[in-house]
């Protein structure tokens, strides 16, 4: 078993911080999103997509996208639980993931996109698309932080899965120029007891 990584992109360190979350290690091979390894013959072969990550089985078979990577070792070793338990946890826990996924990490995706000049060469960018979706992640962060003045972590008491995606993004917006505004305590303070544990390293 391997995961095909790249140690400086988003959506592998996701799977990183889960299984460090879980105690558990998986060999990882490095492909170089930068030089375009993930885009060659052999690697589309694996994902015709072309993301990182993926999973390789030992059987051979291949599973890519990060949330479902995750969820294979959530099944494999349900301790401890990081997409909750029972329904209506469960079922909240993926909500809020999917806003993490929807709602914030693709703004700053689309920022990085269409403003960063690493993406210059491989994307038609839109500099205004890029501005307007600056001002959506500042909505986001402004609604985040409302949200986390009422609970300890994104999805509730307990840290999940949706805490290592909102996490993973705002990190990466910091790539893009855009930080926690001081006045955002509620999401200030969340993101330091995140980035505090251990995992965060991975
Ligand atoms: N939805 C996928 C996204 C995968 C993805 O786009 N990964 C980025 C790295 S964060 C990538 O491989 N980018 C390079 C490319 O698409 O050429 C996931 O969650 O795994």
């Amino acid at each position: 078993m391997k995961i095909y990584d790249f140690k400086l992109a988003p959506n592998p360190r996701r799977v990183r911080i889960f299984l460090a979350e879980k105690g558990l290690k998986v060999p990882l091979e490095e492909i170089d999103i930068m030089k375009g390894v993930n885009r060659q013959a052999q690697f589309l072969r694996i994902n015709p997509l072309g993301g990182i990550p993926v999973l390789e089985l030992d059987d051979g078979r291949y599973l890519a996208e990060s949330v479902a990577i995750c969820r294979y070792f959530e099944e494999l070793h349900p301790e401890p639980a990081l997409f909750g338990k029972g329904a209506f946890e469960r079922a909240t826990i993926e909500m809020w993931n999917r806003r993490m996924e929807f709602s914030v990490f693709t703004p700053i995706g689309m920022v990085w996109a269409h403003l960063h000049e690493l993406t210059r060469t491989r994307v038609k960018q839109i500099p205004e698309v890029g501005e307007q979706q600056k001002k959506v992640v500042e909505m986001r962060y402004r609604w985040l932080d409302e949200e986390l003045g009422q609970r300890e972590f994104i999805a509730g008491d307990k840290y999940s899965i949706a805490d290592i995606t909102g996490m993973v993004a705002i990190d990466f917006a910091k790539f893009n120029n855009i930080s926690i505004a001081p006045e955002y305590k509620h999401l200030q303070r969340w993101h330091q007891a995140v980035s505090a544990r251990p995992s965060a390293a991975a």
